[in-house]
């Protein structure tokens, strides 16, 4: 992962829209919104970039998972910019809510993709293919890292057209993207801590997973990753959503993995997880080295060791990718290939 989102910044040397391909600066003067449109990983990605794009660019933003929007009677908006996410390129669902979004007169299409030669960018007036290579396991991991890098760029590029981007933060910025490398690495390096944890989620047959704000659609991708490989039930709430109902779930059985970065919403955090705490439920929480939460009774502490701002999404899910694989492997299950998956759903 370090070395594809270092190739994904190789030879950008400043913000524009033309790396989402020619025209790309006349397409996103004209928008005043985005849909996005994607299935499984690639659908929380999406997620992710809603956080941002509507935080920096300051553009409404729409997404969709693909499977249901190509069969949605949905009211379409002409200066849309439909965004379709898609490792393969190929995934029937995505080419089709792509097509169904062309008919109903949204013409300004972009994909962000693995695979040059895919359907999808036939299908797509602008296109941007990603860094990640050819992937071996089924489950995405690289694919979402730097499908996140390409929809950081993306982000920055409507600001910029959009005024919302002054030289100063755009440099601040991509010094930041420059730095994920090195930031990736470290994380990896607390792999020993969480294979500790995988040994005590393999014993589990169920998990919970909490983020808020930008890392919400972070903890949903922990809790697929989690299904995926080890086939251990997870399900992922936006924390200040446990009161609503899933508190119901808490108890000394249920490990609750809580995405604490130290952003704005630590507070709010921190009182959701004395809710877990108040039922027994045993606290798993990746922090960073800001945050100020330290390990005790039923609360366990793996902090990442730089607090990351607006990008700590990509520093956070490899943190759970490898809880979700080392809890694969203590399980026995095949990492690579998980049963009744596909690479690529075609149909
Ligand atoms: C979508 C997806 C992947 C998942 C698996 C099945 O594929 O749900 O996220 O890892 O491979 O398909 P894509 O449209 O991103 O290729």
């Amino acid at each position: 992962q370090p070395r594809v989102i270092g190739d994904t910044l190789e030879g950008v040397t400043g913000i524009m829209p033309e790396l989402f391909g020619d025209g790309a600066y006349n397409v996103f003067k004209q928008i005043d919104r985005v849909l996005i449109l994607a299935c499984g990983t690639s659908y929380y990605s999406g997620l992710t970039a809603k956080y941002w794009i509507e935080s920096v660019a300051k553009i409404p933003v729409n997404v969709e998972i693909a499977s249901e929007y190509r069969y949605r009677d949905s009211v379409p908006h002409p200066n849309t910019l439909v965004v379709t996410i898609s490792q393969s390129g190929e995934t029937a669902d995505t080419l089709a809510a792509l097509k169904h979004a062309r008919s109903l007169g949204m013409e300004h299409t972009l994909t962000i993709c693995n695979v040059a030669t895919s359907a999808m960018v036939r299908e797509c007036k602008l296109a941007y293919i990603t860094r990640a290579g050819v992937e071996v396991g089924v489950a995405s991991t690289k694919a979402f890292t730097t499908q996140l890098a390409a929809l950081f760029l993306l982000t920055l590029s409507l600001a910029q057209v959009n005024g919302r981007l002054s030289d100063a933060e755009e440099e601040a910025h991509l010094k930041a993207m420059r730095h994920l490398p090195v930031a990736i690495s470290s994380v990896l390096a607390l792999e020993p801590q969480i294979i500790a944890w995988a040994e005590d989620f393999a014993r589990k047959e169920n998990a919970l997973f909490l983020g808020r704000g930008m890392h919400y659609p972070i903890a949903l991708e922990g809790a697929l990753k989690l299904k995926e490989i080890s086939y251990i039930h997870a399900e992922a709430y936006p924390a200040g959503e446990l009161k609503h109902g899933p508190l119901a779930l808490v108890t000394e059985e249920m490990p609750v993995v809580t995405i604490a970065p130290n952003d704005t919403l630590i507070e709010k955090l921190k009182s959701n997880m004395q809710e877990v705490r108040a039922r027994g439920g045993q606290l798993y929480v990746f922090a960073d080295v800001d945050s100020r939460i330290t390990s005790g009774e039923g609360l366990h502490v793996i902090r990442l060791p730089e607090h990351y701002g607006l990008l700590s999404p990509i520093l956070h899910v490899v943190s759970l990718q490898l809880l979700a694989y080392h809890a694969a492997l203590a399980r026995g299950t095949d990492v690579d290939k998980p049963r009744n998956l596909a690479k690529s759903v075609t149909v």
